[in-house]
Order: C-alpha cells, then structure tokens, then sequence
C-alpha cells in the first residue's frame, strides 16, 4: 500500500493519502483546498483513482478540497452526520466502514470534543485523530460545539484502549513532529497522562487561545464541501451513490429533523409574526437574504449557526419563541433540530420557506 503524509505550511494541516498501487484505489484524508493541483498531479502520477474523500471534522482554519475533488475526480465526499454539511455524499456515523482497493478498511470512531462531529479513522494499525488527539496536546473546545468531557471520555475510552502501538498521525501539529503512537500519547501528553477528567476539563476550559485566522470563512464554506456560493448548489445535483452500510442520506436526515420539530404553515407564520414576541431566523446564505427575505427576520445561516448563536442577544433566552426559515424549509427543519438540541424550547419550522411565504 501506498502511505503519504502531507504538509500545509499555511494552515500546520496534514493531508493523508492511502492507496493501493495494484488495484489504483485512493482516498485522502483531510485535503487543502489550495492543494488541488498538487494533489490531482500526484495521483495521475501513480494512475490513481480517487475514491473518497474523507474529513475528520468540520475544520475552522482551512478550506477542504472535498468539494472541488468530487468536481475534478468524481471522488466522494464523507464527513460526520453531526457537522450539518448536508452536500457531502456521505454522512457518516460512529462504527461506519469504508472499504476499497482489496479489502482494505478504514474504521470510523466518533470522537466529539474539538467539535460535536469530530471523528477519528482507523486504518491498519494507523489512526488518524484530525483535531481529537495531537502530539502532546488535543483540539481546543471552545467552538462548533466543543465539549472537554466529551473530549476527555472519548480519547480516554476509544482511543487510549487501542493497541500501544498504534500510530497516531493528527490533523496538525504545530511544532513540526509529524507521528505518535497511542501509547506516547497515553504515557506523556500533558493534557491526559495521569489526569482526572476535571483537571483535563479545567486545563481546557483555561487555554485562553486568539480565534483562528480564517474560521468565519472555512466553517461555512466546510459545510458545503468548500465550495463557494455558486458552486454549492452544483454540489447538490451530482451527488453520487452512497457505498455505506449506515451512511444516512441527507434528504433522510430532513426527513428525520421534519419529525423532532414543529412546522407551521404560511398563514399560521404570519399571524404568529403579528403578535410580534417571535425571533425570526432567515437560515440562508448571506446572498439569498440580500436578495430579499422576511422583514425583521435576523441572518443565521445554518453554515455557521452554533458558532454565531452565542453572539446574538436577541437569542440569549432559550423560552423565546424562534421561527426559523429558509428557501423550502429543509435547512430550516434541520436548524430548528440543532435550536432544540441546543436547549431552545419553543422552536418552530416555516413549511415551504420563503418560496411558499412569496407565493402566498
Ligand atoms: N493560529 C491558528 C490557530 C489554529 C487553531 O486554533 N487550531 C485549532 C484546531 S482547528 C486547535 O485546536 N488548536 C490547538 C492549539 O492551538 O493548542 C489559526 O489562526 O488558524
Ligand atoms: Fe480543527
């Protein structure tokens, strides 16, 4: 088999190539968008064919490649069910298996705590961590739903239990090391090694680190792949088969988040709208509610909703009734889900969004 790492001296971000020089299978891990040639000119270069690309986490400090691979290679998109990229091909879930070349697999372990969807692969006797595990650190946990005790609980439990000589081979590192072993990482990360899981979650909860540079761009462009405006929608139409036993798909995941909120039609929208104590979310990208949208409704595009919420006062009381809309209301019933996950009581979905809100 084929093993690469690779460097982005940009952005500390490592990209995985595993590939099978026999039967031409490819899948990377994590790729830069800003690496397309390069990556295109290396598989050509061995006859490769890219068959998935898959993502350890919705990433706040680059852009991924996902998007544009699928474009130029016909290669999948993977990322977790719980990042909300509804365009990736496929969602994937805790105990998910991708196999290709000859029976080769690569193992998916749910490991949330540096974001809720953060996930972790395992191929061979190597395990790829993205931002859950690092060198002698771990992912931050003070955005996109970041959790310390979430974070402490599953490298402890998932990943700490595997074989000590597991290589660990994280989504970046900072200082230039480039490999760890699970039991390096289980004997001497300062932030685990003989630490309770208050003291892990006190550590974290005291990094005090700056922003990272571009998160207001990557996050939401990583929910489409990172893709921008135009192409997003293109996205959508080619969307390939998905190989996965479990992999949901994400009209099903609508479907799903239809059943675990409440919607209301039109007419019932605006005579709620008239008794004026409802938030109004517009949960479109920026250019559609340029184009037009609800008077009074507040831009939160479900791109970047857990990360923007914190800083909207109008939606500092949980109890406030919200009323969420978007273009037909699929994207909205999936918002109103993440509102109510996210402890808002009284959340509401406009059926047919601003299409039907036009009509009428
Ligand atoms: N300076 C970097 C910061 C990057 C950053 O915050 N990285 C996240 C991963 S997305 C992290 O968890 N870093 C851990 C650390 O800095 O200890 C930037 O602006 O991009
Ligand atoms: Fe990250």
């Amino acid at each position: 088999m084929l093993f690469k790492q690779l460097f982005d001296q940009e952005t500390w971000t490592y990209t995985y190539l595993i590939a099978d020089p026999v039967t031409k299978e490819a899948v990377l891990i994590d790729p830069v968008n800003t690496h397309i040639e390069a990556y295109i000119a290396m598989l050509d270069a061995q006859s490769l064919q890219l068959k998935y690309t898959l993502e350890t986490h919705v990433h706040a400090d680059h852009i991924t490649a996902s998007g544009l691979l699928r474009q130029r290679l016909g290669s999948q998109t993977g990322v977790s069910q719980l990042c909300g990229a509804t365009t990736a091909d496929i969602q994937i879930q805790d105990g998910d298996v991708f196999e290709f070349a000859a029976g080769e697999q690569i193992k998916v372990i749910a490991t949330p705590g540096h974001t809720s969807g953060s996930i972790s692969y395992l191929w061979r006797d190597r395990l790829f961590t993205g931002d859950s595990l690092l060198i002698g650190g771990c992912g931050r946990t003070d955005f996109q739903g970041g959790d310390a005790g979430a974070q402490y609980d599953c490298i402890t439990q998932r990943l700490f239990t595997l074989p000590d000589e597991t290589l660990v081979y994280p989504g970046h590192d900072y200082q230039q090391r480039w490999v760890s072993s699970i039991m390096q990482e289980r004997t001497t990360n300062p932030r685990l090694a003989g630490k309770s899981r208050e003291q892990f979650i006190d550590i974290m909860n005291n990094l005090n680190l700056p922003k990272p540079r571009l998160i207001d761009e990557a996050v939401p462009a990583n929910r489409y792949c990172g893709l921008d405006e135009n192409e997003r929608h293109d996205a959508v139409a080619v969307r390939g088969e998905r190989p996965l036993r479990s992999a949901t798909k994400t009209e099903d995941l609508v479907t799903l988040a239809k059943q675990q909120i409440t919607e209301i039609d039109v007419t019932k929208t605006k005579l709620l709208l008239a008794e004026s104590n409802t938030v109004i979310i517009d949960t479109r990208e920026e250019s559609e509610y340029a184009a037009g949208h609800i008077e009074g409704a507040l831009l939160l595009p479900r791109g970047v909703l857990e990360f923007k919420i914190a800083t909207m006062p109008e939606l500092a009381d949980k109890s406030k009734s919200v009323l969420i809309y978007c273009r037909t209301g699929g994207r909205s019933a999936l918002a109103a889900q993440t509102l109510q996950q996210l402890g808002y009581t009284h959340v509401l979905s406009m059926a047919g969004g601003f299409e039907a809100w036009k009509n009428a």
